[in-house]
């Protein structure tokens, strides 16, 4: 396939500032303990670690008018954006190391503000147990990392929904939903109603992850930006317990290897988020060596040889 970015910058956005549960602030750091930087020159990759961004701690207060830490959401997710939209400008991929995954808010409107600019199309694969399509009028609980698609595509705070100054950022259609599990009554509805493309448990059960990502992946080209945003989560948490917020029936090991690869064969993988990975619920860092692994093969790391079709 035609020639993919290989040159890649790290940027660690320390913090869990939109999430239920503390300790995804400590995510980046536990990545590079799992030699993500070394995996990835392994296989040839030019990667900088741009190291950690800052922004406002976590006050740990409860959701004021169904917003929990606006404006410290709204700060960090400028940080993000400029940080992502920087590294897109020297032509580098940039890898989100989160943090929560409310940061993807900044991280997408960044990579939709450059496909504007590079007359590229958008493509974004969102892998997760859950939709994060949520609103203040819809949200149980509060929490920002539940609303970040909803954002991109308009529905959100004016702050949030105008960081990459073009609203919405995204449009609905551009987007895949892989993994889904776990959806809120009203953020069910609300996800019908937009027309979001959800390929849920049920349907990689029923359909298998190949068919699965054949469908999700089909109609990219030359010029496609893919974009892919993965919530740790999304893994079955027998394999993945580091993460805030468990949902059984995830995919296992074979699927999610599988998923990635397929990503990596189109050869279109031009920047990435990894959210939501929470050290203080992790067993001896096994979900970040995990996710590391998955990179890998999102990198284009493969087994032997491929089977005749
Ligand atoms: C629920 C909410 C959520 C994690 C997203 C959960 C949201 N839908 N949880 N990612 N880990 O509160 O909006
Ligand atoms: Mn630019
Ligand atoms: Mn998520
Ligand atoms: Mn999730």
């Amino acid at each position: 396939m035609s020639d993919p970015v290989r040159r890649v910058s790290l940027i660690g956005a320390p913090t869990d500032i939109g999430a239920g549960a503390r300790g995804a602030s400590m995510g980046p750091e536990a990545m590079r303990v799992a030699n993500l930087q070394s995996t990835l020159e392994s296989h040839g990759v030019e990667v900088l670690d741009r190291g950690n961004l800052a922004g406002p701690s976590n006050p740990w207060q409860p959701p004021v008018e169904g917003y929990r830490h606006l404006d410290q959401v709204v700060a960090w997710n400028v940080a993000v954006h400029d940080a992502v939209h920087a590294e897109l400008d020297q032509g580098r991929m940039p890898i989100l190391l989160g943090g929560d995954h409310c940061l993807a808010i900044g991280s997408i409107s960044a990579v939709a503000r450059h496909c504007r600019e590079a007359g590229k199309r958008l493509r974004v694969l969102w892998l997760d147990a859950h939709a994060d399509f949520n609103t203040s009028l819809l949200t149980p609980s509060g929490n920002i990392h539940g609303m970040p698609v909803a954002c991109l595509c308009g529905h959100g705070p004016k702050e949030l929904v105008e960081i990459g100054g073009q609203v919405p950022a995204l449009n609905a259609k551009w987007v895949r939903q892989i993994g889904i599990r776990s959806v809120d009554p009203g953020e069910k509805r609300f996800v019908h109603e937009v027309g979001l493309e959800v390929f849920d448990m049920r349907y990689i059960d029923e359909m298998g992850m190949r068919h699965t990502m054949e469908l999700a992946l089909a109609t990219l080209d030359a010029g496609t930006h893919l974009h892919v945003s993965f919530d740790v989560d999304f893994l079955d948490p027998e394999i993945a317990p580091g993460v805030g917020t468990t949902i059984p029936g995830g995919p296992t090991y074979r699927e999610a290897q599988l998923c990635m690869e397929m990503i990596a064969d189109t050869g279109r993988l031009a920047s990435l988020d990894v959210m939501e990975l929470n050290p203080a619920l992790d067993v001896r860092n096994k979900t970040a060596t995990l996710a590391v692994d998955l990179i890998e093969s999102l990198f284009g790391k493969s087994t032997l040889m491929r089977a005749p079709r």
